[in-house]
Order: structure tokens, then sequence, then C-alpha cells
């Protein structure tokens, strides 16, 4: 869980003085920090109107105070350690412990005060992406707003006009700050309930860094060449599950604040894209979808009623995006004789691995890798190697599920003679239709 520093803690660091706008220090809210990097249970609402909460993929949400009829939350942007997935660690900045935020909920019409303090080595600002507020709460520095300074406490303060799914993000020095992970998600729940109310609610942002094997900075001048895709600043195999019960209506809610867009698929089941950044789209509107493009600064929120148990893959489609590090410079040898090859870069490199002349496929094969990175493809399931990376996990729906369960519950127990199976092939080759004055086939796998 989170742990709590106390208005002293925070006040020691930024100083009295720093602090600016209406409220006065002694009023400033704690600024809970989280050291987990799995998700988090659904905070569930202790005062305020009510609304079934969401859950961050590897994430969590941001408690908040009530002070009269305002709610009232602390950010803290500061440096942080996330780890990616077992094994790599990588020095961002965030809020409040871990890169991406937290989420911060709250309801339609709710009056919101958002402290944010600055505990980077820059100014920065905060951006709410998407929603409807006052220009000057609008946090584009120099524009609407000054920056907030390294040491110094701004406050934002607005209505929540309306429910769905926004972001936030810096507009200060924004090429850098994004590229080294300041970004968060806020979900407005709306006043009435019942509106579009689901069971389960996921929600997790997009990012890309490019971290070179064996370092732990991400590169922030990288425009196209990216080696870590990731869904809330975690890769496959470390993203979180999305455990799912037989029957459940369920939400996922995804930001993408990467350099690129992400088409996003989810096997076994159709579903409807029900919100954007911009709003609820009417029923009448959705299409039936299996995978839908989230593109760059914008928000897309799919519906789908799990009907369909099993283990079922979720994904960016496109396929270098479900790949970790080293997997961009290998040449193509498909169809390449591995013996001449081996003779040849034998010659050049008498320690070197010839592989590949029949694809990539690694099956339990274990290359060297340097320290703090990850392999091109891993995973392993319970019929062997799964071979993704990056944006990759696995919805799981399962009968049996109690209803705020969101823990991992394993393989699935695939009923009897519903798994693709093997048969004795017969010895010959298959007969093969080929037509006239075609060329002998001569391409040996
Ligand atoms: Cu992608």
């Amino acid at each position: 869980m989170f742990s709590r520093r106390g208005f002293l803690g925070t006040a020691a660091l930024v100083g009295a003085s720093a602090i600016q706008g209406r409220v006065q220090a002694a009023s400033i809210p704690e600024a809970p920090t989280m050291d987990k990097v799995v998700m988090q249970p659904p905070l569930h609402p202790t005062s305020g109107p009510d609304y079934r909460p969401v859950v961050t993929l590897n994430g969590w949400s941001l408690p908040f105070r009530m002070n009269g009829d305002w709610k009232e939350f602390h950010l803290v942007a500061e440096p942080v350690v996330r780890e990616f997935a077992e094994g790599m660690k990588v020095n961002l900045w965030g809020y409040n412990g871990q890169s991406p935020g937290p989420t911060i909920e709250a309801v339609e019409g709710d009056k919101v005060r958002i402290f944010v303090t600055n505990r980077l080595p820059e100014y920065t600002t905060v951006h709410w992406h998407g929603m409807i507020i006052p220009s000057g709460m609008d946090g584009v520095g120099g524009l609407t707003q000054p920056h907030i300074e390294p040491g110094k406490t701004f406050v934002y303060e607005f209505e929540m006009k309306k429910s769905g799914t926004f972001m936030y993000h810096p507009h200060s020095d924004e090429m850098v700050q994004m590229a080294m992970g300041m970004m968060g998600m806020v979900v407005v729940h709306p006043r009435d309930p019942s509106f579009r109310a689901v069971d389960r609610d996921f929600v997790f942002v997009m990012s890309t860094y490019r971290v070179d094997p064996g370092t732990y900075l991400p590169h922030v001048n990288e425009m196209t060449d990216f080696n870590m895709w990731t869904w809330n600043a975690r890769v496959f195999p470390g993203i979180d599950p999305l455990p799912v019960r037989l029957g459940d209506k369920v939400r996922v809610r995804i930001g993408n604040l990467s350099m690129t867009n992400h088409p996003i698929h989810l096997h076994g089941h159709s579903f409807a894209v029900t919100c954007t950044d911009g709003g609820w789209i009417p029923e009448s509107a959705q299409i039936p979808e299996t995978t839908t493009d989230v593109p760059v600064g914008a928000v897309r929120v799919f519906d789908v009623l799990a009907d369909n148990p099993g283990d079922w893959a979720f994904h960016c489609h496109k396929s270098h995006h479900t790949m970790n590090a080293m997997g961009h410079d290998v040449r193509n040898l498909i169809g390449v004789s591995r013996k001449d090859l081996a003779k040849a870069v034998g010659k050049l490199a008498p320690d070197g691995m010839a592989m590949g002349s029949t694809g990539m496929a690694m099956g339990n094969m274990e290359m060297p890798a340097p320290d703090n990175t990850l392999p091109m493809m891993t995973g392993t399931g319970q019929f062997g190697a799964i071979e993704m990376g990056g944006m990759f996990t696995v919805m799981k729906i399962r009968e049996d599920l109690a209803r705020d369960d969101y823990r991992d519950p394993g393989p699935y127990k695939f009923p009897q003679g519903t798994v693709a199976y093997e048969v004795a092939a017969p010895a010959a080759e298959p007969a093969r239709h080929k037509p006239p004055g075609s060329p002998p086939m001569k391409h040996k796998m």
C-alpha cells in the first residue's frame, strides 16, 4: 500500500514561504507515496458522492480528503525509479513515488483542489488533458501560469464539469518531461452511478522509452527508435493481467502519451468504443470492434461483456510493440543456409552465433544480455514460450472470482477437448497443384 508523508515532511522540504495561492500552508493535504509496482485494490470512496472505483494496471489511485465541499489531492513531481519488469529498473521522473503518477478519481460536479509540489531539478506544470476547466487552470507554462519552480507548490482548482477519462502531464519542458515518464490518468465518474455502469473498470496510459541495454536513463531526444513499449511504464511479462469474472461488464480506459498510435486488440470478444477524452459516444454511434486504434494524445475507452472464459491475449497489434530491447537491428536471414552463414560469421567473429535462418522463434534459447535490459521476447505460458514483450498482457476470464478480487487467477484450466491438438500426419507430402511451366521449388527452410 501507500505510505503517508505528512504535511510536516513536505513543509521541511519546500519551506512554508514556497506555498503559492489562496490557501495557507497549514491546509496542504498529505502526499501519499507508492512503493509497489503491482495493481492496488480499488479505492472505494469514504466521503463525497458514491462511485464504483477503477483499478490502474501496475498502479494506484491517489487518496483524497474532503475540505468543506472541496476534494483535495496532492501530487508531488519527483525523480523515481520504475521497474519495467523484473530485471530492469529505469530512472524516470514521475509523481508520488512512481511513473506514471497515480490515477486521480472524482465525480462529475465535484469541486477539486489539486496541490502540485515540484521536487524536480527544473520547473514543471500540470496540464489537465481533455478537461473543461477555466483557462488559468490549464497548466500551460508561460501561457496560462508561471512555471512551478523547484521547491514550489501550486494549486489547481476547478469543477469536474463532465464525466469521462482524461490525462495529466506537464506543459513545461514537455518533450523532456514526458520522455522521462511524467503522466497519469484522470477518471471522472458520472454523477448518476447507474449511467453506463460496469462491474470492472481498468485504466492505463501508454508511453515509450529508448533505454539502451546496460543503461538506466531514457534518451529524451528520441523521436522514433524506441525499445520499451509500455503500458503504465511496464512491459510484458511485467504488466498485470486483467482478472475478470465471467459475465462481468468490463471497461478498459486507455490513454496514449507516446510518440505513435497503438492499435489495441483483445482476443475472443468484440467490444464497442464507448468513450474518448472528448466524451461519451451515443450507443447509436458505436461500432463493434476487436481492435481500436488509440491515437497520440488521445483516450479510447471500450466496454466488453466478458462472456467467453479463458486466457485472452490483449495487446498492441503493431508486432514490434510487443517486443522488448534488441529486436530492431537484426537482419532477416530466413531462407539463408545456416551452414554457409556460420562459416562466414566464424571467420569474422569466432564466438559469433548464427541464428534466425528459420525465423526467430527462440523457444527456450537464452542469449547472454547486458545488465539492466530485457529479452526481446519472453514469458512462458502453460504450453511453452509465449515470445512476447512490450505492450502485451492477458485478460483472464474466470467463473469463480469474487467481486473485488484482482489477484492473478493463474493459468486457465481448459475444458477437455477444447485445445488445438496434433494429429498423426501422413508421411507423404500432400499432393499440391503446380501450374505448368513454373520453376521447381528450391526454397528449403
Ligand atoms: Cu503499439
